[in-house]
C-alpha cells in the first residue's frame, strides 16, 4: 500500500485547493503566484494527454505530419514547449520565460502585459525515452524577477537556485504527478483523468532516511574521476563500510529524481570526460538542476555539484550544465568527500 495515501481520508484536496491553502501563510499574496501555478498544472494535463497517446499520434500523423484533423503534428517536446509558452504568454503574470529548447530567453510578446514572475523549464526532459513508453517528465522553476519593469531580461532568468519562488515537476509515468515545493514542504499530487484534476496524495514528502537505491549511469564508469569511481564503490558496499544499495536508473531524470526522493537514496549525473565539449556533464542547472534540488531540499534532502550545494551556484549562462548529485544529505556529503579527496588533490 502507498504509505503516502491515506483511505481513511474523505477529504479530498485538489492542487487549486491547495495552492490557495498554500497562499494563506503569505498575507502579501495577491493571487498572482497561484493562478501562475494552476496554469502550470494545466500544460501539465495538455502534455499527459498528448504523451500518453504518443504512438497513436505518430499513427495519425505518418502521411505528410498532419493529423486527421489536418493539423500540423509537432514532436512531442515541441508540443510540450509551445504548449507552456502559449499557455502563460498572455496572462500577466510573467516578464520573461526561458526554455531549455531554445538558445534566448523567451520575452512575453509587446501585445500581452509584462508580470512580476519568471519561468524557467525544461519542457519533456527524457525524451529519448518517449519511443520505448517509458517515463518523461517536465521540470519547472519560478522566480521573481528583478528589473524593475517592461521586458523581462537575461539577468531575470540567471538567479541562484535559493531565490526559487516555486519549483516543481511534472512525471509522465503510469500515473501523471505534480510535485511542487513553494518553500513550505514539498507535496505531490496525482492526475486523476476521469475528473481532469490534480489531488493531494502525497503530502509534506519527506525522503526516507534509510536509503534503498543509487541512480546513475555506470555505462560512463570509465570516463569517471577516481573519487566518483570510489564513491560508486562505496554505494556497492565493496570498501566494507555500508550494505550495498541496489541500482535503479531509466534515463529520464525526473523519474529517476521522483524514485530517489520517494525510496531513499541517490541519483547523480558526474563530471565526465567522454565529451570534451561538456567537461561539466550533461545537466543543466537552471532548468533541471536548480528545481529539482528545491524540491528535494524541501523534502530533507540535500543537492550538491560535488563541491557545493546546487542551490548556491550563481548561474552565468541560460543553458550551463552541471554535475549534479542529489538525495539523503548523508550520502550527498559522502560524495563531496570523495571528491575532495581524490579529484581535488590531484
Ligand atoms: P534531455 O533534457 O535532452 O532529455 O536530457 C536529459 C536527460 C535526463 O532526463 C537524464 O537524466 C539524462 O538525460 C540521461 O542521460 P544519459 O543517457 O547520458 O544517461
Ligand atoms: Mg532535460
Amino acid at each position: 500500500m502507498n504509505p503516502f495515501v491515506s483511505y481513511t481520508n474523505e477529504t479530498i484536496i485538489t492542487i487549486e485547493r491547495h495552492i490557495l491553502e498554500e497562499q494563506k501563510y503569505h498575507p502579501e499574496a495577491t493571487g498572482i503566484l497561484t493562478a501562475l501555478l494552476y496554469d502550470i498544472a494545466l500544460s501539465g494535463k495538455y502534455i499527459a494527454s498528448r504523451t500518453c497517446r504518443a504512438g497513436l499520434m505518430d499513427i495519425l500523423g505518418a502521411t505528410d505530419n498532419f493529423n486527421i484533423q489536418g493539423e500540423q503534428v509537432m514532436k512531442l517536446d515541441e508540443l510540450a514547449d509551445d504548449t507552456i509558452y502559449r499557455l502563460n504568454d498572455h496572462t500577466g503574470r510573467l516578464a520573461v520565460m526561458a526554455s531549455e529548447e531554445h538558445s534566448d530567453i523567451m520575452p512575453i510578446p509587446e501585445k500581452f502585459e509584462s508580470g512580476k514572475y519568471v519561468l524557467l523549464f525544461d519542457p519533456l526532459d527524457g525524451s529519448s525515452n518517449i519511443d520505448y513508453n517509458a517515463p518523461i517528465g517536465t521540470i519547472f522553476a519560478i522566480y521573481r524577477r528583478l528589473s524593475l519593469e517592461g521586458p523581462g531580461t537575461l539577468e531575470d532568468c540567471l538567479q541562484p537556485g535559493k531565490d526559487m519562488v516555486v519549483g516543481g515537476y511534472i512525471l509522465y509515468g503510469s500515473s501523471t504527478m505534480l510535485v511542487y515545493s513553494s518553500g513550505n514542504g514539498t507535496h505531490g499530487f496525482t492526475l486523476d483523468p476521469s475528473i481532469g484534476e490534480f489531488l493531494l496524495s502525497h503530502p509534506n514528502i519527506q525522503i526516507p532516511k534509510k536509503p534503498k537505491y543509487y541512480s546513475v549511469n555506470q555505462g560512463y564508469s570509465m570516463y569517471w574521476s577516481e573519487g566518483v569511481n570510489k564513491f560508486t564503490d562505496y554505494l556497492q558496499g565493496k570498501d566494507g563500510q555500508m550494505k550495498s544499495l541496489s541500482l535503479r536508473y531509466i534515463g529520464s531524470l525526473v523519474a529517476d529524481f521522483h524514485r530517489t526522493l520517494l525510496s531513499g537514496g541517490i541519483f547523480y549525473y558526474p563530471t565526465d570526460k567522454k565529451d570534451p565539449k561538456r567537461p561539466t556533464g550533461k545537466l543543466r542547472l537552471l532548468y533541471e538542476a536548480n528545481p529539482l534540488a528545491f524540491v528535494m531540499k524541501q523534502a530533507g534532502g540535500y543537492a550538491s555539484d560535488g563541491h557545493q550545494s546546487i542551490l548556491e551556484i550563481m548561474p552565468q549562462q541560460l543553458h550551463q550544465r552541471v554535475p549534479l548529485y542529489i538525495g539523503n544529505r548523508e550520502l550527498v556529503e559522502k560524495a563531496e568527500e570523495y571528491i575532495r579527496n581524490f579529484d581535488d588533490k590531484e
